[in-house]
C-alpha cells in the first residue's frame, strides 16, 4: 500500500470508525481528509501521483516520490527516458552549461561515480548519464514509454485527475505533475510544398536515431538559432555543399569546449559541494555570475582587456552572464560591447559581405539567448558552405527537388536543389507542450484558454484553478535554467515538500489563490522590466514566427534571478505555504 492511501486511510477509518482503504496491485485507494466537505472520500485511484515526461526533472521527481513511499507512474511519449537528450540527436548536440555543473546533485554516491569527458558533454553522453541515474535507482519500472498525453480532466468531487492519451485509455491519480521540458514542441515553418520534397528532410528535434549519410550530399539549414550554431560546423565537415537559410543572425561566442582529464575531474569531484553553492547563488544558476565591478568604474581599455581574455578564454556563458552586469540592462553599455564582439565577427570571417550578413542589426549582444559556438564562424570560409540571407531572397516555397527563394531580378526566382533539408526552426517554447495538452480544470476550463495571452501561475508551480496540478520547472518559474538540473532540484524539492507536508496534515487538495497568483503575475512582468532582453523577439519572449499566434511578448520565465526565486518558494513554505489553499 502507497504511503497517501496508508495514511488517508487512517485518517478516514479515525472519521468514519472503519477502516475502508483497499489497495490493489493496479489501483490504490485515497481518502478525502475533511468530513465536512461535500468530497467522495473514498475514491480508488490508478496511482498516487502521475508525473508526465521522462527527462531530467521526470527523472528526479520520481526519485522523490518513491522515497516518500507513493505510487507514481511516469508517462512518456517517447520510448525510452532522456527528455532533450533522447529527442535531439543532431550532430554538434550538446551543453553548453558545465557538464559538471549539469548532474544531479542529489546523491553523493552518484557524483562519486560518473566522470565526464569534456566540459561541454556531448549528447551521447548526456544521454548515458540519464540512462545510468534510471539504471542506477531502478527507476524504468515505474514508466510507461509511448504514452502521449492527449487530455488531462480535473474531477473535483473525487479530487482526481483522469490522464487520458491519444487512444483513449486513461489513468487517473490525485496528484498530476508536469515535467514537459520548456523546448520539446518543434515549431516548423509552414512553407508552400514542404510535403513534395522528395529528399530527406526533418527538424533537428526529430534527427533520425539512425546515422544520416551526409557524404557527398547538398544540405540545406534553415535557422541560424542556438541549435543550428552548433550543428553547421559539423554538418560542413561532412557535407557535399552546405547551404545555410539565415532570417536573422545571432550574436555567437566561443564554447571553449576541451577534455576533462583523470586529474582534472578528481578535482571537480573534490569541489562540487562548492560548484553547487556557487550555482545556487548566481543570477542565472549556472557556474556564472556578474562581474561585481561596474562598467563605469572601468576604463575603455580595462574593458576591452577583460572582454577580450573573456572572449579567448572564458569557457561557456561566461562571456555573456559574467559581464558586467550593465552589458544587459543599458542600452549604451550593450553597444559597446556589442561593436567589440562585431568585430571578432569581421575578423573570423574572410568575405566582408558574408561577415556583414552575420551580424545582426536589430538587437545587442546577449538580449536573445547567445548560442555557443565552435567553429561557426570559419565554418563559412569553407568553398562548400553557403549563406542565403533571407532577407534579400525569401524563401518562396519548398519544391520537390529543394527551396525556392524569390529572387528581385528573376520572375522564376531560384531554386536550390537538395538532398537533405533541416528545420532548426526553433520550438513553441515554454507553453507549448502544456497547450498541447487538453488540461481541464475546476468547472471545465482550459489551461490553454487561461494561458492564450501569457502564462499565469503561482510561482511557476500552480495555477488558480487547477488543483493538484503542479507545474515543475513550469511557464514563469525560476530562469531560462530552470531547464537543467540546478533549476529543477529547486522545484522538485520544492514539490516533494509540498506533497509531505500535505500528507502529514491529511489534506487531500492543492491550489494556489487567485490572489496570490495575481501578485506573482504581476511581479514576473515587473522583473521583465529590468532587463534588456524583454525587446528580445526570441523564446524567452514566446516569439516564435511560425506559430499561429499573436506575435506579441509573452512573460515566459522569472528574470528576478534564481536566488530571489528560491527565497520566496522558501518564504512561501516556511509561512505553512502562503498563497496555496490547502484541503
Ligand atoms: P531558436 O533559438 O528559436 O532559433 C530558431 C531559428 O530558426 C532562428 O534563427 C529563426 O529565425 C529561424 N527560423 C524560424 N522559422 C524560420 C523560417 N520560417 N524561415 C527561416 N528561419 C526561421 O531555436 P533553436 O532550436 O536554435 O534553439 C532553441 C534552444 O534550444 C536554445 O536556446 C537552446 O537552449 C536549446 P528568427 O530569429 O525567427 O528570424
Amino acid at each position: 500500500m502507497s504511503r497517501l492511501a496508508g495514511l488517508a486511510g487512517e485518517i478516514y477509518s479515525w472519521l468514519m470508525a472503519s477502516d475502508s482503504s483497499t489497495s490493489t496491485q493496479d489501483s490504490t485507494t485515497v481518502v478525502g481528509a475533511d468530513a465536512d466537505v461535500d468530497v467522495a472520500v473514498d475514491v480508488t485511484v490508478d496511482v498516487d501521483v502521475i508525473v508526465i515526461g521522462a527527462g531530467v526533472c521526470g527523472i528526479y521527481q520520481l526519485y522523490r516520490l518513491l522515497e516518500m513511499d507513493l505510487s507514481v507512474t511516469v508517462l512518456e511519449a517517447g520510448d525510452a527516458p532522456g527528455g532533450t537528450w533522447y529527442w535531439n540527436r543532431y550532430p554538434g548536440a550538446r551543453f553548453d552549461s558545465e557538464s559538471y555543473t549539469y548532474g544531479f546533485s542529489f546523491s553523493k554516491e552518484l557524483l562519486d561515480e560518473w566522470d565526464w569527458s569534456e566540459h561541454f558533454s556531448p549528447q551521447p553522453e548526456t544521454l548515458r548519464y540519464l540512462n545510468y541515474v534510471v539504471d542506477k535507482f531502478d527507476l524504468a519500472q515505474h514508466m510507461q514509454f509511448g504514452w502521449r498525453v492527449e487530455r488531462a480532466t480535473w474531477d473535483e468531487g473525487s479530487r482526481t485527475w483522469e490522464v487520458t492519451r491519444e487512444d483513449g485509455t486513461s489513468l487517473t491519480c490525485r496528484y498530476l505533475l508536469t515535467a514537459l521540458g520548456l523546448l520539446s514542441v518543434p515549431a516548423l515553418p509552414n512553407y508552400d510544398g514542404m510535403d513534395s520534397f522528395t529528399g530527406q528532410s526533418f527538424h533537428t528535434f526529430h534527427w533520425p536515431k539512425d546515422p544520416v549519410n551526409l557524404e557527398g550530399k547538398r544540405v540545406a539549414v534553415i535557422g541560424t538559432g542556438a541549435t543550428a550554431v552548433q550543428l553547421i560546423p559539423e554538418l560542413a565537415k561532412s557535407a557535399g555543399s552546405l547551404t545555410v537559410f539565415q532570417r536573422r543572425p545571432n550574436w555567437c561566442a566561443p564554447l571553449h569546449n576541451g577534455p576533462i582529464s583523470p586529474d582534472e575531474m578528481a578535482e571537480i569531484r573534490a569541489r562540487y559541494d562548492e560548484i553547487f553553492e556557487r550555482c545556487a547563488n548566481t543570477p542565472g544558476g549556472f557556474i556564472h555570475g556578474p562581474d561585481p565591478r561596474s562598467f563605469h568604474e572601468v576604463s575603455p581599455e580595462e574593458r576591452h582587456a577583460f572582454w577580450q581574455e573573456l572572449y579567448e578564454e572564458g569557457r561557456g556563458f561566461g562571456i555573456w552572464l559574467a559581464n558586467f552586469r550593465e552589458v544587459l540592462m543599458d542600452e549604451e553599455c550593450n553597444a559597446e560591447f556589442t561593436e567589440f564582439i562585431a568585430n571578432k565577427i569581421r575578423d573570423r570571417v574572410d568575405d566582408p559581405v558574408v561577415a556583414d550578413k552575420l551580424i545582426p542589426k536589430d538587437h545587442g549582444f546577449g538580449i536573445q539567448r547567445v548560442p555557443m559556438e565552435t567553429n561557426y564562424y570559419e565554418a563559412y570560409n569553407r568553398p562548400n558552405v553557403h549563406l542565403v540571407d533571407l532577407n534579400e531572397t525569401p524563401i518562396e516555397t519548398i519544391t520537390s527537388k529543394g527551396v525556392r527563394t524569390a529572387d528581385t531580378d528573376s520572375f522564376q526566382g531560384t531554386e536550390h536543389e537538395f538532398d537533405i533539408i533541416v528545420y532548426a526552426t526553433g520550438f513553441d517554447a515554454i507553453t507549448g507542450a502544456f497547450d498541447k495538452i487538453d488540461f481541464i480544470g475546476v468547472d471545465g476550463q482550459k489551461l490553454r484558454d487561461k494561458w492564450v495571452d501569457s502564462p499565469i501561475t503561482f510561482m511557476g508551480a500552480l495555477v488558480n484553478g487547477f488543483p493538484n496540478l503542479i507545474t515543475l520547472a513550469g511557464p514563469t518559474a525560476g530562469s531560462v535554467s530552470t531547464n537543467f538540473p540546478r533549476g529543477i532540484e529547486i522545484a522538485v524539492d520544492w514539490a516533494s515538500d509540498l506533497l509531505t507536508h500535505m500528507l502529514n496534515n491529511g489534506q487531500t487538495r492543492v491550489e494556489a489563490s487567485a490572489e496570490a497568483e495575481r501578485a506573482w503575475t504581476d511581479h514576473v512582468r515587473e522583473m521583465y522590466g529590468f532587463l534588456l532582453l524583454r525587446k528580445a523577439k526570441s523564446w524567452f519572449t514566446g516569439y516564435n514566427a511560425n506559430l499561429d499566434r499573436p506575435q506579441k511578448p509573452r512573460y515566459m520565465i522569472y528574470t528576478g534571478g534564481n536566488p530571489r526565486y528560491r527565497k520566496k518558494l522558501n518564504e512561501a513554505a516556511a509561512a505553512g505555504y502562503e498563497g496555496v489553499d490547502l484541503d
